[in-house]
């Protein structure tokens, strides 16, 4: 039975039976996308204002072997800790993690999954997996691209980092009826920098639209999740010559050394970052804070839609 294996935080399940508005958290971005402590003092302050907003926060992991929606505040310092120790689970790795009872940090795949199966449908985050540079050759291309095209999640996000061929992963999303929304923007933002040269499918301005557009997707039955891509605030944003020089010297560097599989993306990641000294740490926490405001924004206002009519409160 599915109660067997999920472990939902008694909160977040009331929460989920009362139609109140929950947003899924990942933990791989704190295992491996953030050096401790601030990933765990970041990942407290995303719940706290997830709830700031009107939502419940749930983040999930793997826990000895549970998918556990919303994490403890000491399970998510203990995640932040272990970081790079803690396996990183992606789609394939929840059977064997489950089977053998361990601890799993989980990405964009592998939150939509557990987030779909408690009954969450909307989930906040930095930036996704995508298709990589040189991918032609490589067939390196994330699951977490796979999973938007089948699992019914909306996905906020602050677009995809130059680590990936934003061109490549927009075509690939496309091809797999993914919607690419943009938050008051036009343009698809390129995580550290609000601008990237691609336009996404839709401009949509504010979260009761994102909303609503959710909401005739899934109840039209057309499966799969959403991005909904939302610029980093202008006052955070990086150089982009800066940052697209560590990209650059980033993968060559991963090339050389003969990086592979699942270790790219947080090698990627974790170079970066020492190049560009705690700059981009701080861009980084900055724009996943307003993703987590904006993903908090959009879950109430599905909530609201997901009432019946004559319940629904009026704006004020
Ligand atoms: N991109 C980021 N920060 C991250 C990740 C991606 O800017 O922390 C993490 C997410 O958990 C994402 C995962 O789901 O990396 C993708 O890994 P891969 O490319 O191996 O699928
Ligand atoms: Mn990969």
């Amino acid at each position: 039975m599915l109660a067997d294996y999920l472990d939902i935080r008694s909160e977040v399940a009331e929460a989920i039976r009362t139609g109140k508005p929950v947003v899924a958290l990942e933990s791989t971005i704190i295992s491996h996308g953030m050096p401790y402590p601030r990933n765990a003092e970041t990942a407290l302050n995303v719940e706290r204002i997830v709830r700031e907003r009107g939502a419940i926060p749930a983040t999930i992991a793997i826990v000895g072997g549970k998918l556990k929606v919303g994490l403890a505040p000491e399970e998510i310092e203990t995640f932040g800790k272990l970081g790079t120790a803690i396996h990183k689970a992606s789609r394939r790795d929840i059977p064997f993690l489950v089977a053998r009872q361990l601890n799993g940090a989980t990405t964009v795949a592998s939150t939509m999954i557990i987030a779909a199966l408690a009954g969450i449908r909307v989930f906040a985050t930095g930036g996704i997996g995508g298709v990589h540079r040189g991918a032609t050759e490589t067939f390196d291309i994330s699951a977490d691209l796979q999973e938007l095209a089948h699992t019914n999640v909306a996905v906020v996000c602050a677009g995809a980092k130059a680590i990936l061929d934003i061109g490549l992963t927009l075509e690939y999303l496309e091809s797999n009826g993914v919607p690419v929304i943009g938050y008051q923007t036009e343009e698809m933002p390129a995580f550290y920098t609000r601008e990237s040269g691609f336009k996404v499918d839709y401009r949509v301005d504010s979260p009761a639209e994102v909303a609503l557009a959710l909401k005739c997707k899934w109840d039209l039955g057309l499966t799969g999740g959403v991005i909904i891509a939302n610029p980093i605030p202008a006052e955070y944003a990086m150089d982009p010559e800066i940052i697209s020089g560590a990209i650059s010297r980033a993968i060559a560097e991963s090339v050389d050394q003969g990086v592979k599989g699942k270790d790219i993306t947080p090698f990627l990641l974790d170079r970066i970052q020492q190049m560009t000294g705690g700059d981009s740490l701080d861009s980084n926490i900055q724009l996943v804070y307003n993703n987590a405001r904006l993903g908090a924004e959009i879950a109430v206002e599905l909530a609201r839609l997901a009432q019946p009519i004559a319940t629904r409160g009026v704006a004020a």
